[in-house]
């Protein structure tokens, strides 16, 4: 090293040489150049560092800019669009026909079909336009929440998916099928048709755990608050405001705690209905599993049948109705998919805040109402198909 740089510079040279990450390196190299002294002996060591340094950045951003790519070109990161459903199947039983599905309802996977699906599958189905994303992902195998088979990566879509769709082949055993599933989902955290337990656990700053009961049918129960109240301790948590909304077990406010555990609607859609002897086993599987499972739609996409209102269906299941916005008499052409039961103030909230906050009046227009055109204050409940004008101050 020449010694017209100084010591200084010398020992910054030294930190850049022993940096191990490349951030480290550009730094060091950074204080390195900015210690040698400037003038005619030292041209060209600045020269020669400052290239030096141009180059490992490039290197940075190549990496970051692969980084990027891989992670959008992940198979698995699917970006949600429209209603989620999610087609999923048994790995012991290959070939029950799910891709199939997929490409009946979208058109989307025609050369997929008869072969493997190991990566997630995507097309758009439209009904009554509303867009429906149907996601056919590589078939479950066993320990799928232990990450065997990718199994992390689609129990991740799973649980933030709005419909999973059991691909159940009837020509094969269903009883395994749906129980391997069932107990893939549950190992999961994955709670299947059941709806989240009625209590809410608020964190405050009081020094007391305090039970709630906010329903007729939660009977104010001493026993049972005193149980609720350990539960509550025993997950570390010393104050807190627990409300309870319906009948309730203690496994359920175990449930509560834990964070991990999500609720999904689903539904079993059975495959290949035109071959021998699967009406017999459609009626069997109905009988066993209608309890858990209030929709069960059997198929034969070689004979073409299949419901032709799946998306009507679909969203009468997941009790979800659309609206539709207006603004300066102009109606939206694509519908907002929303609760049943949803309020004006639920709608001025999904749509901006401002809307809520700063709310005078809405008018909605209902085709089969007496009264058309209505002027409705923040509580009205609105219907399928309603049409709505929000107005502020
Ligand atoms: N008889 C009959 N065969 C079908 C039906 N649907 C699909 N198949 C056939 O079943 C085989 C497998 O179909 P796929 O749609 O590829 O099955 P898959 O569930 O995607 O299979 P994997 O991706 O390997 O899990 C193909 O040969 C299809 O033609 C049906 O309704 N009836
Ligand atoms: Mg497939």
């Amino acid at each position: 090293m020449s010694s017209n740089i100084g010591p200084e510079a010398q020992a910054a040279y030294k930190k850049y040489l022993d940096a191990s990450s490349i951030d480290e390196k550009i730094k060091r190299l950074e204080e390195y150049i900015s210690l040698i002294p400037k003038h005619k002996a030292t041209e060209k060591i600045v020269a020669l560092n400052r290239s030096r340094l141009a180059k490992i950045k490039r290197e940075k951003e190549k990496e970051r800019q692969r980084l990027k790519s891989g992670r959008a070109l992940s198979p698995f990161s699917i970006k949600k669009e429209g209603i989620q459903l999610v087609l999923i199947s048994e790995y012991h039983t290959p070939g029950v026909g799910s891709t199939s599905v997929l490409n009946y309802l979208t058109g989307a996977a025609k050369q997929k079909i008869g072969k493997f699906t190991s990566l997630p599958e995507i097309g758009i189905y439209e009904y009554d336009k509303i867009r429906y994303q149907i996601v056919d992902m590589p078939a479950l195998m066993e320990g799928a929440s232990t990450g065997i088979g990718n199994g992390k990566e689609i129990l991740s879509q799973i649980r933030s998916c709005d419909l999973i769709c059991f691909c159940i082949d009837l020509s094969r055993d269903f009883k395994q099928q749906i129980n391997f599933l069932l107990k893939e989902l549950s190992d999961a955290d994955v709670r299947i048709n059941i709806p989240p337990p009625p209590i809410d656990i608020h964190k405050t700053a009081s020094n007391k755990i305090q039970v709630f009961f906010l329903t007729k049918d939660a009977k104010i129960n001493i026993e049972l608050t005193e149980k609720i109240k350990e539960i509550v301790q025993e997950n570390g948590i010393r104050n807190a405001i627990v409300k309870i909304s319906g009948h309730i077990t203690l496994n359920q406010v175990v449930d509560a705690l834990s964070s991990s555990i999500v609720y999904k609607r689903a539904i079993i859609l059975c495959t290949k209905g035109d071959l021998p002897h699967t009406e017999d086993a459609f009626e069997k599987l109905k009988h066993i599993y209608s309890k858990n499972f209030s929709l069960i739609i059997g198929t034969s996409i070689i004979k073409g049948s299949f419901p032709n209102d799946f998306g009507k269906i679909i969203l009468q299941f997941l009790k979800k109705i659309k609206i539709y916005t207006m603004t300066a008499k102009r109606v939206a052409e694509k519908p907002l998919i929303v609760d049943q039961h949803v309020t004006v103030k639920d709608v001025a909230l999904k749509i901006h805040r401002s809307f809520y906050e700063l709310f005078d009046h809405a008018i909605v227009i209902r085709e089969e109402g007496r009264q058309k055109r209505k002027k409705v204050g923040l509580d009205y409940e609105l219907k399928n198909k309603d049409i709505i004008e929000l107005h502020t101050t």
